[in-house]
Formats: C-alpha cells, sequence, structure tokens
C-alpha cells in the first residue's frame, strides 16, 4: 500500500466535510493516499475543470466527488476525465438529499458517476478501495480482512441474541423500550 494520493476527494464546500471525513478516516486506516480538495461546480467552475482534468497524469485512480443540493460537481468531474468518479449525494434541509441524489445519479449516457446512497462517505471511500483493489493486491486483503470482521461482528450478534433473548440484548445495548 502507498501514502501517495491515489485518491482525490473533492467537496463542494467546506460544510460538507464534517460527513466527509468518513470517508478521509477510511483511506487512512486502508493507508492509502488521498488528497482533498474543496471546489465548486458552481462557484469555481474553472478550478473544477483543471484539476479534473489534470487528474489522471497526477496518478490518481479514482475521484470520490461530494456535494448537497444542486449537485453538479461529481457529473462536472466526470465531464472531464475517464477516471472512475463516485458521487456522494448529501442531505440538504429543504429536500433532504433527494435533490443531491437526483443531480449526480441520472447522468446522461456516455457520462458515468458511480452514485453511492445519501451521505455515504463510508460506502464511496470502499468503493475507491475496491476499484483501487483490482491492481493492488496489499488493500484487496485488507478489504477481505474488513468484510470478514463485518460478518464475524454480525455472527457474535447472532449468538448472543440466541442466547439471552431480545429484551436482554437489548438492555445490554442500552435501549430503552
Ligand atoms: C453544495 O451546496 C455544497 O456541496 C454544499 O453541500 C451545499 C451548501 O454549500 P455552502 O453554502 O454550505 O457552502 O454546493
Amino acid at each position: 500500500m502507498s501514502l501517495k494520493p491515489q485518491v482525490l476527494v473533492v467537496l463542494g464546500s467546506d460544510s460538507d466535510l464534517p460527513l466527509m471525513s468518513t470517508a478521509c478516516a477510511i483511506l487512512e486506516e486502508f493507508g492509502v493516499g488521498y488528497s482533498l480538495r474543496i471546489l465548486s461546480a458552481h462557484r469555481v467552475p474553472q478550478e473544477v475543470a483543471a484539476v479534473a482534468t489534470s487528474a489522471q497524469e497526477e496518478n490518481y485512480q479514482v475521484i470520490i466527488a461530494a456535494a448537497g443540493m444542486a449537485a453538479h460537481l461529481p457529473g462536472v468531474i466526470a465531464a472531464y476525465t475517464t477516471l472512475p468518479v463516485i458521487g456522494v449525494p448529501l442531505q440538504s434541509k429543504v429536500l433532504d438529499g433527494l435533490d443531491a441524489l437526483y443531480s449526480i445519479v441520472q447522468m446522461p449516457p456516455g457520462v458515468p458517476v458511480a452514485t453511492v446512497g445519501i451521505n455515504a462517505a463510508k460506502n464511496a471511500a470502499l468503493l475507491a478501495l475496491q476499484i483501487i483493489g483490482v491492481n493492488d493486491s496489499a488493500v484487496s486483503a485488507a478489504l477481505k480482512r474488513y468484510k470478514a470482521a463485518m460478518a464475524d461482528a454480525v455472527r457474535n450478534k447472532d449468538n448472543r441474541v440466541q442466547a439471552i433473548g431480545y429484551k436482554a440484548y437489548l438492555q445490554e445495548k442500552g435501549v430503552v423500550r
């Protein structure tokens, strides 16, 4: 695994950073380098075009682009590059993220954006790692360990609920009914 930035993470605003910091944390956990930029398709369109155009020659493998509201950032980036672009629609107050989801997912034929769920920063980072893992056996092996740990966690929960019943299980988890 390398710390050389392989993932370009672009946010439409610094207000997107608290949520998207989860994606950065996952990339760090896997030891994959990334660059983080705050750029807006509407407020600084020339900079977006320049960054997207040069991303491939700068050796990025994949781009994660997150934005809320009329979220054109991932689609505009995809227009300027053949690198895979993962779009993250972010929740806004008025339309709850559906505005961003529709803006990102409904790309015209020829310019795909791999859209994850609303606010799905974690899945965006994991999908980026899976793309890198196609040609990086260390990242691929780390992803397999990650999935195995997830499966173990579910098995432990299943064993526990079977052992003590749902009432004690909820009590143990601090869920008040
Ligand atoms: C989008 O508009 C950004 O991605 C952000 O989610 C939303 C609001 O931006 P700010 O007004 O907080 O900068 O472009």
